[in-house]
């Protein structure tokens, strides 16, 4: 359910009129917003040209995570890093592909944003040709008087400034929020724009799909196990409720996509060899919380919202249930409301 755009607006407008409704912005976010825009025109490029070029494959070498790195996982966190650090508005940046994060600050009254990104999700899947993408999540910094540190880094989705992604798919999307609103912009390669295509994206209260890895079912819990067996069967068959068919991408951009458009429910649970979870809280599940939630939906770790989850490192992992919001609220039920 998304409202046709009423006029023909490229995205570095749409942000500039964003920076009209807060009039004594400085423009460093307007400024950090276009940079994510330029990084993503330059990976989108880099992506479909990948299979006419000696690109593709793994290099070799792990990320911290001891996850095989594609060449281009490095060359889009390559370009983010370039695009986000060259310009002052940036204190913290931290990318699933590096173990720490970079400090860059100049000191109070400057670089006032934190940075987390995904440069490319489901990159595993870069090699079929099958769709990936990038997340990122816009924090401000909270040290107002000394250099930042871990408090500015750690902090929850709730306190998000901005998020969103950008799926390589087979038109290039850039999907964002900054609290008014969820919207989409189409990249035309002809005229290298992103153009206003989605405006005011809502997402169905109740969905009929349902998106898990179900080759991971021997390693579920029993309640995880009950959960999706209802969500196939029918979660309440007595009054006349049907399942809901299945969609796995395992590329997490294109699967959250593909949801918040038609409706549907995203899971990665824990599994017993992940019990913690697999997706990252801070460079995946939190900025894609914003957007569901701000379309509508919403995200749970199957006891409450992703976005009060507290990170307590860069790489914390989190289990992830997202998408239509009833269908999450009844999974976190389902799951015994723990929290
Ligand atoms: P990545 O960031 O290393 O690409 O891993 C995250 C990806 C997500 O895109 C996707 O939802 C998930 O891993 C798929 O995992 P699995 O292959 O276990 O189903
Ligand atoms: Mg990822």
């Amino acid at each position: 359910m998304t409202q046709s755009p009423r006029i023909l607006q490229t995205i570095e407008s749409h942000i500039l009129d964003l920076q009209k409704l807060h009039p004594s912005a400085s423009g460093d976010f307007t400024g950090l917003l276009n940079d994510i825009t330029f990084a993503a025109k330059i990976v989108s490029r880099e992506v479909t040209k990948a299979g006419l070029v000696d690109i593709l494959g793994a290099t070799g070498e792990s990320n911290v995570q001891g996850e095989v790195v594609q060449k281009l996982d490095d060359y889009a966190n390559a370009v983010f890093l370039k695009c986000l650090g060259t310009r002052g508005q940036v204190c913290i940046m931290g990318s699933e592909e590096l173990a720490d994060p970079i400090f860059n600050d100049a000191g109070p009254g400057s670089h006032n944003y934190i940075v987390i990104f995904d440069p490319l999700d489901g990159s595993s899947n870069i090699d079929a040709n099958v769709s990936v993408g990038t997340i990122f999540g816009i924090w401000k910094r909270r040290s107002l008087l000394n250099k930042v540190g871990p408090t500015d880094l750690l902090q929850p989705g709730r306190q998000l400034v901005a998020s969103g992604y950008v799926i390589y798919g087979s038109s290039t999307m850039f999907v964002y929020t900054a609290g008014h609103g969820v919207h989409g912009f189409t990249l035309d390669p002809s005229i290298g724009e992103f153009l206003l295509s989605h405006e005011h994206i809502t997402t169905p209260f109740v969905g009929g799909i349902y998106s898990v890895n179900e080759g991971n079912e021997p390693k579920w819990t029993p309640e995880v196990r009950e959960t999706v067996r209802q969500l196939k069967y029918g979660r309440d068959s007595a009054k006349g409720k049907g399942g809901k068919t299945s969609r796995y991408i395992g590329s997490l951009v294109a699967d959250f996509h593909r949801n918040l458009l038609y409706g549907g429910v995203f899971l990665y649970p824990p599994t017993a060899d992940k019990p913690g979870g697999k997706l990252r809280l801070m460079c995946e599940a939190a900025p894609l919380a914003l957007v569901a939630e701000n379309a509508g939906g919403y995200a749970s770790d199957g006891h409450g919202p992703i976005l009060d989850v507290v990170p307590d490192q860069l790489h914390m992992r989190v289990p992830l249930y997202i998408g239509s919001r009833d269908d999450v609220l009844w999974i976190e039920k389902m799951l015994g409301d723990k929290r």
